[in-house]
């Protein structure tokens, strides 16, 4: 049952209540997300051809760029127009042949081919047409980039990497081939040494030497049995800035694991060597206080890659700084997901700080790796107020009630307790 918001405030709506909501004491949250931007110049679709010029953009070389939250809560799969985009090589010049939400050209899709090879007797290589010809499957899952609320944690020490708010996530429909059949398949008579499974897509450094995005799985983890080899998104052919015609979809795991324009798969012994997998994404296996441990101290021994989600809720509506009507009381409405490993089982507001907790209601998900939607109307006086949001799972994982706990270098896996303030009036 998709749910109706209230419909996103307009600009001009908006500086006024900026203006007004200072004086009533509706500061926002640090590094909280305004309900509206100024324009930008290029704007996103100057950037991406086919992107919304309403989407907020981090890196404009790179066509980095996040869905305004007003805009992701109107749907329930989220449409391309407005998915958030994370490519770590220019768009411009060499890189212009991804920058648009078209999908690649039939040419293009007919001689496109992934190598597989490794530690394996008999490297194969498959083709998208022949990906096309086999069974598919459908998987809904949550993309979502591990930089996703960096900016939160912001309000504790700055750290490198694009200020996300809660906008560098989707909600999609992938279709293609499940992967571990199809390896079994191809018959590549593997070494009994093979661990992993890495995987790498068209897109190259600039620079001779630079950091190519290759990334490497356990071949046990659980999230591999469900991966798929995407050839269409939301029902259409990929769009080629989401990784057409062929991205590999690994469901519940973290957006840089689900490399797009596949063209490499090999099974070896050992994780990729690459930089973007050995000391960027992250994360340090302890607590860690700024200043006292950086990116640079990351090893592989201290350290762990960003793989699953980590459990996590946000409130769709009120939003941050939103000002809605008290009467037949407030609906407080949002989305949760986890790792897709266990079903996720409850949604708990508080009104009161986290003093108190309550439940609320919570719908079926599409799917285990995408999101639950959940909502519950409270009574709540005219006036300023703060809603706190928390997600368990059949585990009893949860998330931590001061996100800035989990702080780490790199600015990764925000899964703090949402928090937002909003005005409630005519109560
Ligand atoms: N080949 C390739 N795959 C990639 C990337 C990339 O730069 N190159 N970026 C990754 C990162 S960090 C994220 S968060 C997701 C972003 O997916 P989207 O742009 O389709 O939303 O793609 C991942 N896959
Ligand atoms: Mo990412």
């Amino acid at each position: 049952m998709p749910r109706v918001y209230n419909t996103q405030i307009d600009r001009r709506t908006f500086l006024k209540l900026a203006g007004a909501g200072a004086a009533a004491g509706l500061v926002r949250w640090p590094g909280g997300m305004p309900l509206a931007y100024a324009a930008q110049s290029p704007d996103a679709s100057q950037i991406i051809t086919g992107k919304s010029p309403e989407m907020i953009i981090h890196n404009a070389k790179l066509g980095v760029m996040e869905t305004p939250l007003g805009m992701l809560r109107e749907h329930r799969l989220t449409p391309k127009n407005i998915l958030y985009n994370r490519t770590h090589f220019p768009v411009e010049g060499a890189g212009k042949w991804m920058a648009t939400t078209a999908p690649a050209d039939p040419d293009v899709i007919k001689s496109w081919t992934i190598l597989v090879s490794g530690l394996v007797q008999r490297p194969k290589t498959i083709s998208v047409a022949d990906l096309m010809q086999m069974d598919m499957v459908k998987r809904t899952s949550v993309m979502q980039c591990a930089g996703n609320g960096r900016a939160y944690y912001w309000a504790k020490a700055k750290t490198p990497g694009s200020g996300w708010h809660h906008g560098g996530m989707g909600n999609l429909t992938w279709e293609g081939v499940p992967l571990k059949p199809l390896l079994k398949n191809l018959d590549l008579s593997p070494s009994d040494q093979v661990r992993f499974l890495t995987a790498n897509g068209k897109d190259v450094p600039p620079v001779k030497g630079g950091a190519d995005l290759i990334k490497s799985y356990h071949l046990e983890t659980p999230q591999l049995d469900d991966a798929i080899l995407a050839v269409r998104m939301n029902g259409e052919p990929i769009p080629t800035i989401h990784g057409g015609p062929v991205r590999l979809i690994i469901p519940g795991y973290y957006g840089n694991m689900n490399v797009k324009w596949v063209t490499d798969l090999l099974l070896m012994d050992e994780p990729t060597p690459s930089a973007l997998m050995q000391k960027t994404y992250r994360l340090p296996n302890r607590t860690v206080e700024p200043g006292k441990f950086t990116t640079q101290d990351l090893t592989r021994e201290n350290s762990t890659p960003t793989y699953g989600f980590k459990i996590m809720s946000v409130l769709f509506s009120p939003m941050m700084g939103e000002k809605v009507s008290g009467s037949g009381g407030v609906d407080l409405q949002g989305v949760a997901w986890n790792d897709g490993v266990v079903p996720l089982t409850e949604v708990r507001v508080s009104l009161d700080k986290g003093k108190t907790w309550q439940t609320t209601e919570l719908d079926d998900s599409d799917a285990p790796y995408g999101w639950y939607h959940w909502h519950r109307n409270v009574n709540l006086d005219s006036g300023v107020h703060e809603v706190w949001v928390r997600a368990i799972d059949a585990w009893g994982r949860s998330q931590p009630v001061n996100g800035l706990t989990t702080w780490n270098p790199g600015g990764w896996e925000w899964h703090g307790v949402d928090r937002v303030r909003f005005h409630v009036s005519g109560a």
